[in-house]
């Protein structure tokens, strides 16, 4: 049966990786399955906004280069909150190259992702030598590694057997630090076992998630939590402007904050609410 009708509380058990596990155990804790794009330029909307969001979502997702004062005390502090809000932390990388040099990306460097981020992401485009580059960093600190299988912005090359063979390269990740696909459905249910594969667990986290938006003018593309979590069975929403999108905007930094706050609790209903019904609970 698909793991679309069980609970995240049922599959804590089928992932050997820590951080699923958390992600899993969070979810079910806090009863949401939102995750927060915080794409803002600065260190103090940043940490703001997370402040704002954090006890509505089970993870933030970061774009930790975009950030223009960027220091360690950003990682510090955003830590810092994912222990007192009880989230995690994904930055959104995207490595997309050979394996030794995604080492040193994920290891070192100005930002050290490794030390603070318990799951990041890549493309498959270099070969798995990249998985193997990025679990040598990862594996020992019990981080996670999701692949992007597919993607949610118009006209992607990613997807069909590309992201079939994304399936394939994380069931072949015996370290099991492979942990999940960023996916618009379950691809991972609809690519057939090869020989000798065993059936295995994995996470979908979707971003292109919006209520009010189809798109964004620039190729993004959203669909609701509903479509995402009930009809398309993935586990997370990952919502950036539709819940920060206020902050863009002139006017009382205050009531922005205010806003964002409203926003995270109203997708975090909405995904939440798909969740128990695709469950029937
Ligand atoms: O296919 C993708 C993969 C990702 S990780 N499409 C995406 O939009 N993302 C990221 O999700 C993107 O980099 C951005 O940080 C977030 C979506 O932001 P929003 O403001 O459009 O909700």
């Amino acid at each position: 049966s698909s793991v679309a009708s069980k609970t995240y509380a049922s599959r804590v058990a089928s992932f050997a990786n820590p951080a699923a596990k958390l992600l899993l155990e969070t979810m079910e804790r806090k009863k949401t399955n939102l995750c927060v794009s915080v794409d803002v330029t600065k260190k103090a909307d940043l940490l703001q906004v997370v402040e704002s969001v954090g006890a509505d979502v089970c993870m933030v997702k970061t774009h930790i280069d975009i950030v223009e004062d960027f220091d360690l005390d950003l990682t510090e502090k955003l830590s810092a909150l994912s222990t007192q809000h009880d989230f995690m932390i994904f930055e959104d990388r995207k490595f997309a190259d050979i394996g030794n040099t995604v080492s040193l990306q994920y290891s070192s460097g100005v930002h050290k992702i490794a030390s603070w981020s318990h799951i990041t992401n890549a493309h498959l485009v270099p070969g798995p030598g990249i998985i193997t580059g990025l679990a040598e960093v990862g594996q020992p600190l019990g981080r996670g590694l999701l692949l992007l299988a597919e993607m949610s912005s118009k006209g992607n090359l990613a997807g069909g057997e590309y992201g079939q063979k994304c399936v394939q390269a994380a069931r072949n990740d015996t370290t099991g630090f492979t942990c999940g696909f960023i996916a618009m459905d379950r691809i991972d249910e609809k690519v057939a076992l090869q020989p000798g594969q065993e059936h295995k667990d994995f996470l979908v986290l979707t971003p292109g998630v919006g209520l009010d938006a189809k798109g964004d003018g620039k190729g993004q593309q959203y669909r609701t939590p509903d479509e995402v979590i009930r009809q398309s069975g993935c586990d997370v929403i990952i919502v950036g402007r539709g819940i920060y999108g206020a902050l863009l905007k002139d006017g009382d930094k205050s009531e922005a904050f205010r806003n964002v706050q409203e926003q995270a609790a109203r997708y975090r209903k909405a995904g939440w609410e798909a969740y128990l019904q695709r469950t029937q609970q």
